[in-house]
């Protein structure tokens, strides 16, 4: 037989095995412990990438690692198969999108099998098949009848070139996020759903999450946005109007010289339609709505605006102010109006500044009096002065009692707001799930009955990448008749956004075939909550509020008893080459089959989570996949020069007779404290690259001792322990290898299925030593400590010791002498 590492058998025998013997299949043994293991599914675009591999590759192991602890594992993988790719390639290449998704899926599919995880396969979701989509417009209605989903007329951004429109976060900076074009507003009647319902417990939810990246949490925290302020009434003067601006510095109100308006505010166009120049300020205003959208919101671009004509009267002082509209001011945010401070707020000012309006300064830091001419303004809190009655208060009593008084006098009140906004799901596109709903002249918009779901996408529709949606034109599909009085009426042709179907996959894999709802409620309480969600951290946003916001629904409608479905979330760093991101337009993609095909899944798995921690970036090198290679190379030389010595046959299982030489219980220690250290690694911190790099280590020490433990009998059968606890540990990092090894050695049971392996506490203590600490060369303490401890951490140990800061007392410490493992002086 060949003795060379030939990976390439190896793995292909391995895979089918674990196939043909259904290891991996995961079924509810309410009895056992289970684990969750959840990594985000992909996108199927075509080929799996770098990124893909590091995020499976990090998930797998976790999961076999689970599985030999004996845990009850579920290991889902599926696609998230909607979405606009797909059309955009049918445009583009005249295939069909469902075609293209299904070949994509297949190849896709065999990639991932040649990376050797221990998916279950049986439990495969695929969101472009009417028996998964039927669920999302199931759920759909369902938040129709909540009043979770509701229609409204809203601008929305509209890239002209992908037809569609897009969510607000799928616009950076003024772009499509796919294509790069600039991104247009249109006002359309949309469908949404009431995420803002929820936005109290999205926030308060927060607390459970303690296993989440904080910088995660920050993020969400930031978008959600809650904001404690007041509303305030402002008469219009001279007529019925009122304004109501949201501030959160109802303290500087005093110092309100003026009122600015959103464009698309109702009053904007009333307030300037008796102004003499009516004509100009409406061209513009409509140009205002129509390019500025954008950029608005943004602080560095420059204020602009124009002054109605009009004066509302400041409630507290009764002062008249002007009315201005101007585009920075947001109508989504608030009420669309604010009631500008220039200054205390720093938009405000500069908007003074250029159109000379008033600056009143009304709060100025303690012990110090108004400036006179701010350079800028003045944004912190401070003393309230110029402000009647509530001068001489710090800002927090004059909220207070300024809040009170609007109140009372019926002109406003307290009130906190929410930066998130409604999230608009209709997209004008075809690849999509078909939203649920029946437009009827007489009887108006009718739900699809829940007898007749699934709403199927046609298969006969044209892609030409014209003006609108391919099921606008698709008869057979738009006509329909009323549910309810059974009319002609018109099917909505607007499909779903696919986040839609990524916010609750996770609960279909728990009965990905169930068929009466979109899961088994007996099945998802066993299954979940998700126990390691992992995944990039580009979706730490919207995938991640939205699958939130969706567990919590679904609890609302009786489907599950959980609020959050991932209680630890692993957010995994971007695979980078050349200082980039790897990306087809940057050309420094590595392609992992290729990488497969040169050095084997095993060498590339055990290097993308070798080189760093899963949560930090990740540098592609090509002398690090050959390192990797290399390791895994020499541990099969030993196993090939050893096999007959290692194998069961040739030793009578525990059968160890006493250690005698002090090589073979150093390595016995080794051995312990490897087991220790890879289990803490991967159960605790998740840090997979330290854990392979101590298996490194231990290989390398019993390497090294081999020998002379093969020249004795007792010793030897300890080689043989030893050896095989390596490969167990090292498997599920690189478990094809280790099968094939552990099988070579004489093994019945398959390495993936074997129990993982227990360490001796007292046998895994890192060894100690006694360091004795001195002052002025007299012994004064001692401590224990690990040995060869770094140096710098040895003097702070000493120095901090209570006896020694006694005798130390203040005085200058002008010296410190260490010697290694024994003692530290210190020289006062
Ligand atoms: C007066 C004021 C004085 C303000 C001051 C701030 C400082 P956050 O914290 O983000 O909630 N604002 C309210 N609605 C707005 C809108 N639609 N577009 C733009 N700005 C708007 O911000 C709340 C503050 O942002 C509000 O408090 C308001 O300005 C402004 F010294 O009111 B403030
Ligand atoms: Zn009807």
């Amino acid at each position: 037989m060949n003795d060379d590492y030939n990976f390439n058998d190896i793995e292909k025998k391995w895979q089918r095995k674990w196939e043909e013997q259904g290891i991996f299949l995961s079924k509810v043994k309410i009895e056992r412990k289970k684990y969750y293991c959840l990594e985000m599914y992909p996108y199927p675009s075509g080929r799996i990438h770098m990124g893909h591999v590091r995020n499976y590759s990090i998930g797998d192991v976790v999961a076999r690692f689970k599985v030999m602890k004996g845990f009850n594992v579920i290991h889902p993988i599926g696609w998230d198969a909607l979405g606009m790719p797909a059309e955009n390639a049918a445009i583009q290449k005249g295939i069909h999108p469902q075609e293209w998704t299904l070949d994509n899926i297949t190849h896709m599919k065999l990639q991932l099998k040649r990376m050797g995880f221990n998916y279950d396969w049986s439990r495969e979701v695929n969101t472009c098949l009417p028996e998964y989509y039927k669920w999302n417009q199931w759920i759909f209605l369902k938040m129709l009848e909540k009043g979770l989903a509701f229609r409204k007329k809203s601008w929305v951004n509209y890239c002209p070139k992908c037809e569609t429109v897009l969510a607000n976060e799928q616009v950076i900076g003024e772009q499509c996020w796919r294509c790069d074009s600039v991104v247009e507003q249109k006002e359309m009647e949309q469908w949404f759903l009431k995420i803002t319902e929820y936005a109290d417990e999205l926030l308060s939810g927060h607390e459970q999450l303690e296993k989440w990246p904080e910088h995660v949490i920050a993020m969400q925290k930031n978008w959600i946005g809650r904001s404690i302020g007041a509303f305030i009434n402002f008469p219009v003067y001279g007529t019925d109007e009122h304004i109501e601006v949201f501030t959160t510095r109802i303290d500087t109100i005093y110092g309100a010289t003026f009122l600015v308006l959103s464009p698309e505010h109702p009053l904007s166009r009333i307030l300037i339609s008796d102004a003499p120049d009516r004509k100009e300020k409406e061209d513009w205003l409509k140009k205002t709505i129509q390019d500025q959208h954008q950029r608005r919101g943004f602080d560095e671009t420059e204020k602009k605006g124009i002054y109605t004509g009009k004066e509302a009267v400041n409630p507290f002082n009764h002062e008249k102010i002007p009315i201005w509209i101007s585009d920075y001011v947001l109508m989504d945010y608030g009420t669309g109006a604010v009631m500008a401070v220039p200054a205390h707020d720093q938009r405000d000012f500069e908007f003074a500044k250029k159109y000379s309006l008033l600056i009143r300064e009304v709060i100025v830091p303690e012990r110090e009096s108004p400036q006179g001419e701010l350079k800028q303004a003045y944004e912190d809190y401070g003393v309230v002065v110029n402000s009647g009655p509530f001068s001489k208060r710090n800002s927090f009593e004059a909220e207070d009692a300024m809040t009170a008084y609007a109140e009372e006098q019926g002109f406003g009140g307290k009130s906190v707001l929410f930066r998130l906004r409604d999230w608009g799901i209709s997209r004008q596109r075809y690849w999509g799930t078909p939203i649920p709903i029946i437009y009827c002249e007489k009887c108006g918009i009718q739900p699809v009955p829940y007898e007749d779901l699934p709403v199927r996408l046609p298969y006969d529709v044209e892609f030409k990448g014209q003006e609108g949606s391919p099921l606008e034109k698709c008869d057979s599909f738009i006509q329909v008749s009323c549910p309810q009085c059974k009319g002609p009426a018109r099917r909505e042709t607007d499909t779903m956004d696919t986040f839609f179907d990524s916010s609750w996959y996770y609960f279909r894999y728990c009965s990905p075939r169930e068929d009466s709802l979109p899961f088994d409620p007996e099945s998802a309480k066993y299954w979940l909550p998700v126990d390691l969600y992992v995944g990039g951290v580009e979706h730490a946003i919207l995938h991640l509020i939205y699958a939130r916001f969706f567990c919590k629904v679904l609890r609302d409608l009786g489907l599950t008893t959980l609020d959050e479905p991932f209680p630890h979330l692993l957010a995994q760093g971007m695979v980078l080459k050349d200082g980039a991101a790897m990306s087809k337009s940057k050309g420094n993609v590595v392609d992992p089959d290729e990488i497969i095909t040169e050095y084997g899944a095993d060498t590339l798995r055990l290097f993308i989570l070798f080189a760093s921690p899963p949560e930090k970036e990740f540098i592609w090198d090509e002398k690090g996949i050959e390192g990797s290679f290399r390791f895994l190379n020499r541990i099969w030389t030993f196993f090939r020069s050893n096999r007959d010595l290692l194998n069961r046959k040739n030793s009578k299982e525990n059968d160890i007779t006493e250690l005698k030489s002090e090589k073979a219980l150093q390595l016995r220690r080794k051995m312990h404290q490897t087991i220790k250290k890879v289990t803490g690694d991967i159960e605790r911190r998740y840090h997979l690259n330290t854990a392979i790099s101590s298996i490194m280590e231990y290989f390398n020490q019993i390497k090294k001792e081999s020998s002379q433990l093969l020249n004795s009998g007792s010793e030897r059968l300890f080689l043989r322990e030893t050896f095989k606890n390596l490969i167990l540990l090292l498997s599920p990092f690189a478990p094809h290898i280790c099968e094939e090894m552990w099988e070579g050695i004489g093994e019945q049971t398959m390495v993936s299925l074997s129990s993982w392996p227990d360490f001796d506490p007292e046998l895994a203590k890192e060894d100690t030593v006694t360091i004795v600490v001195q002052v002025n060369g007299k012994l004064r303490d001692r401590f224990d400590a690990e040995r060869d401890l770094p140096e710098e951490e040895a003097k702070k140990r000493a120095q901090e010791l209570p006896r020694i800061q006694e005798f130390i007392g203040g005085k200058k410490v002008k010296k410190v002498i260490y010697i290694k493992n024994k003692l530290v002086n210190i020289v006062i």
